[in-house]
């Protein structure tokens, strides 16, 4: 990929070593943004791009906890503070067995382009554990947040360092952490985002990084002249994200026809119905229930199945974890009819998947756009918490769209065509690279 580019990246991309993750993450970008470098001598001589490359600092630390049984537990735990060129830190917390630090490399990475898209002032991090709330009493996720926090609070502040959810921590995990820093700190000064209401929550965060993602998909098939009525959308996950995804698809007239978690798959032959998610809402946020034990009319559960290949849809939205479109996933999606796909999760599609589309003319909208509506609203969050107000969920979710469609129209306005269709994820790359680099070079060395 980079054998192309004058101004040579490949060497300088091994010599950070980066792990598989955080290099498939790095290679994307690198092939998207290397003609803005070989076209830009300011760019070239700060050296912008190498800057973006290694982390502000990693922090990592040791979380001791004691589980119900009375055991001592010790687990990683982890806050890696990217760039704070354009605002505070800022990116959420992941607990989730798989979790390591190149992991959080990439997402970190990740979101330093999609926080720059989003035009508000936040700057870029990640963390979490490798620590597994599945399966764990309320109690435990209490102690372990509790443990987490006692170190994690000496790191954030609210114009320094500012995390939220992602997969494995939402408003019940981030309710312990916030409790925890505002006993140790005597601080309520709004540190963390996606809080319960009580706590100083925004309406609206719950619901936005889906919401988000719906509205990217729907300015996407605009652009194209169509919209979301009436399209058969497949959704993968069933946490966060997919949820609300499939609140706004289905209030756009879309119709819902599968769902996912890490067990497995379920379709539904005529659709979800309104019914029936409000149902898996309750069962998955409060219930914490397992799809394969979640029963209706119309729906079958495919054990240990993606959703890719299981029905005939238009579009795909993939909201639940990073690589879960392979290569022959993307074949069986196109197979299916699927025309547009929008990554709710963070680099759910692999480069070979996304190969599989460009070549195909299928619209694709890289996760740093598609899913940037959940931070763009944490940042309304910080704005509210800032200004001692309460903000209504109109207000909220009305500046949300307005974001979204602004997001899409950078997009286009940098993205290449390919094979007759806009190019979202060269786009998305550049538009977020630029104001980086441009802020970079504002900075001095
Ligand atoms: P949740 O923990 O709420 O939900 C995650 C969902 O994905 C669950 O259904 C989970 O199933 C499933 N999942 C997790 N890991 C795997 C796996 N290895 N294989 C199959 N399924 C899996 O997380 P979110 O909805 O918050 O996050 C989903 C994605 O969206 C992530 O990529 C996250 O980084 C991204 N994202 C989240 C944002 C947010 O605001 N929350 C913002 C932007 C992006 P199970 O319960 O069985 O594990
Ligand atoms: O990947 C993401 O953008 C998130 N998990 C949300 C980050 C945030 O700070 O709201």
């Amino acid at each position: 990929m980079t054998s192309t580019c004058s101004y040579e990246l490949g060497s300088l991309i091994d010599a950070v070593k980066p792990g598989p993750l955080y290099r498939a993450a790095i290679e994307e970008v690198a092939e998207s943004i290397c003609p803005v470098i070989e076209n830009n001598k300011v760019y070239q001589k700060a050296r912008v791009f190498e800057r973006l490359l290694i982390p502000d600092r990693v922090i990592r630390f040791r979380v001791e906890w004691v589980n119900d049984a009375g055991g001592v537990e010790v687990d990683f735990g982890w806050r890696i503070e990217h760039t704070n060129v354009l605002g505070p830190y800022k990116g959420g917390l992941r607990f989730h067995p798989e979790v390591t630090e190149d992991t959080l490399h990439f997402l970190a990475y990740e979101q330093c382009f999609k926080n720059a898209l989003t035009g508000q002032p936040i700057g870029a991090g990640k963390g979490g554990s490798n620590f597994d709330p599945k399966g764990k009493s309320d109690n435990e996720v209490m102690r372990f947040c509790q443990a987490f926090m006692r170190e994690l609070h000496r790191h954030i502040g609210a114009s320094v360092d500012v995390p939220a959810g992602d997969i494995g921590v939402g408003g019940r995990e981030i309710g312990y952490l916030y409790g925890q820093y505002m006993k140790i700190t005597k601080r309520r000064d709004g540190v963390m985002t996606g809080k319960p209401l009580g706590l100083g929550g925004l309406l609206g965060r719950n619901e936005a990084t889906g919401y988000g993602t719906v509205t990217f998909a729907e300015e996407m098939l605009k652009h194209a002249g169509d919209s979301m009525d009436g399209k058969r959308v497949m959704i993968s996950g069933s946490g966060n994200v997919a949820l609300y995804a499939a609140e706004l698809a289905m209030e756009k007239g879309g119709c819902v026809v599968t769902m996912s978690d890490s067990g497995g798959s379920v379709s539904f032959s005529k659709g979800m119905t309104s019914e029936q998610l409000e149902e898996l809402i309750e069962f998955k946020e409060v219930e914490r229930g397992r799809l394969k034990d979640f029963k209706g009319k119309g729906m079958s559960y495919h054990p240990e199945a993606r959703p890719w290949s299981l029905v005939d849809a238009d579009v795909a939205l993939p909201c639940a974890t990073q690589l879960e479109v392979e290569k022959d996933d993307a074949g069986a999606l196109v197979d299916r009819g699927v025309k547009v796909v929008a990554e709710g999760a963070n680099m759910p599609c692999t480069h070979q998947a996304r190969a599989v589309f460009h070549k195909k003319g299928i619209l694709f909208g890289p996760g740093k756009a598609a899913n940037a509506g959940g931070v763009a609203t944490s940042c309304f969050e910080m704005h509210q918490n800032a200004s001692h107000s309460a903000w209504t969920k109109e207000r909220t979710l009305e500046k949300l769209h307005g974001v979204m469609v602004d997001i899409h129209e950078q997009c286009i306005a940098q993205a290449p065509m390919v094979n007759g269709v806009v190019d979202y994820g060269v786009g998305a790359d550049r538009g977020g690279f630029v104001k980086l680099a441009d802020a970079i070079v504002a900075m001095g060395v």
